[in-house]
């Protein structure tokens, strides 16, 4: 594949309510949409998954503007007509780093490629569903209310979500926790601390053995690999990592050293959901459970996520929630959650487009790239 040009979107979209995690909150998605035109005239979408901000990993939607402009769309210069995507990895890998915007400009043209072959996303991948299990990630409420979290539980609880993740920080644990399985005692039940921990908490953190938790996600920062070891010997409940995973090598490392035992996949934290396979590919090898893990995706992340967490090693509910725990309008036909899944779009490439109008509406800024 060629590349003829690429458009960048940026859209900024209210939050039905605002998001607040150990590293900051969101309450407009600033999110940018890559649109691939390749040389044979087929459109494909991406989406980048930054935040505005450097808080969840050094990277920001400007950082990923900058990266693409200036460095990775050079990369793809030499591209030729037979180039697929594991050619487009590869070209893409000479740059460090910035997987997000790796993912987001790899995925916009896999889906073109896919969309030139008439073959979904789903299906190159390897997916064996065409549902999946849904969860949902309920941020610390801006309040520190336990009322507003129980209401706010108790709505995803009826709407029919499989998997409840709260967001903890030191200060909103116990608590929350322990209110939530008071609740619902047999709901499935997990934490997400973004690395707001420290190794000296983890026998405080073991005091939420006792409300049966699925697992615990990212307690230490990134590089504290010893530090996870440590915390998964003195906590019953398993740790799962996010943020550290960068790589196939980086799971592999997490599940020989001890340090998790289940990883979260983002495509965008890995650079794409060719190596997001590869490391389920290892993990279900090692048998150990994997996730899809979600950044606020509108309906073209959701799309392609949708289609990886449909890969037979997603035995855990992803954060894959429905359209309207997000947003009002999204960019795409909405995902509505039926008996708490999602249905697998069968279409060509990722299966879904932006509905123009809404695209237009949300846009704040764009912009023209070409390889040269
Ligand atoms: O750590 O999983 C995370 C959202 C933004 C950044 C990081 C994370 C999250 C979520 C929300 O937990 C997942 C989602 O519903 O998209
Ligand atoms: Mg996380």
């Amino acid at each position: 594949m060629t590349i003829e040009l690429i458009r960048l979107h940026r859209l900024s979209i209210p939050l039905v309510r605002p998001f607040r995690t150990s590293f900051g909150t969101e309450s407009v998605r600033d999110v940018i949409l890559v649109e691939a035109v390749t040389g044979d005239g087929v459109h494909g979408w991406g989406e980048c998954v930054t935040m505005s901000w450097p808080g969840y990993s050094y990277e920001y939607g400007n950082s990923a503007i900058a990266v693409m402009a200036e460095h990775l769309l050079p990369s793809l210069r030499e591209l030729d007509a037979d180039a697929g995507p594991e050619d487009v990895r590869a070209a893409l890998d000479v740059v460090r780093g910035h997987p997000m915007a790796k993912c987001a400009l790899s995925t916009a043209l896999l889906d073109a490629w896919l969309r030139g072959r008439d073959r979904s996303l789903a299906d190159y991948l390897g997916a064996q569903r065409d549902r999946v299990d849904c969860g949902v990630s309920v941020g610390i409420p801006t309040s520190e209310s336990i009322v507003e979290l129980l209401d706010e539980v108790g709505q995803y609880v009826d709407a029919g979500y499989r998997r409840i993740k709260l967001k903890i920080e030191p200060g909103w644990d116990l608590e929350p926790v322990s209110a939530v399985r008071s609740a619902w005692p047999d709901i499935p039940l997990q934490t997400d601390a973004n690395q707001a921990y420290q190794r000296s908490d983890a026998q405080y953190l073991a005091r939420l053995d006792e409300f049966d938790l699925l697992l615990h996600e990212q307690p230490l920062p990134e590089d504290d690999w010893y530090g996870h070891v440590l915390m998964s010997q003195a906590c019953r409940t398993p740790i799962c990592m996010d943020e550290s995973i960068h790589s196939a090598a980086s799971a592999d490392s997490a599940l020989t050293f001890g340090a998790a035992s289940i990883i979260n996949i983002k495509p965008g934290r890995v650079g794409g959901y060719l190596t997001a396979r590869d490391i389920h590919d290892l993990c279900r090898d090692r048998d150990a459970p994997v996730w899809c893990g979600g950044m606020l995706e509108t309906g073209i992340g959701r799309a392609a996520n949708v289609a990886l967490a449909a890969l037979p090693g997603f035995t855990l509910p992803g954060d894959t929630s429905a359209s309207s725990r997000y947003y009002e309008v999204d960019v795409t036909p909405p995902f509505v959650l039926e008996d708490g899944q999602l249905a697998v779009p069968t279409g060509p490439g990722i299966g879904v487009d932006p509905i123009p109008e809404v695209l237009a509406d949300l846009t704040v800024w764009s912009t023209e790239l070409r390889p040269e």
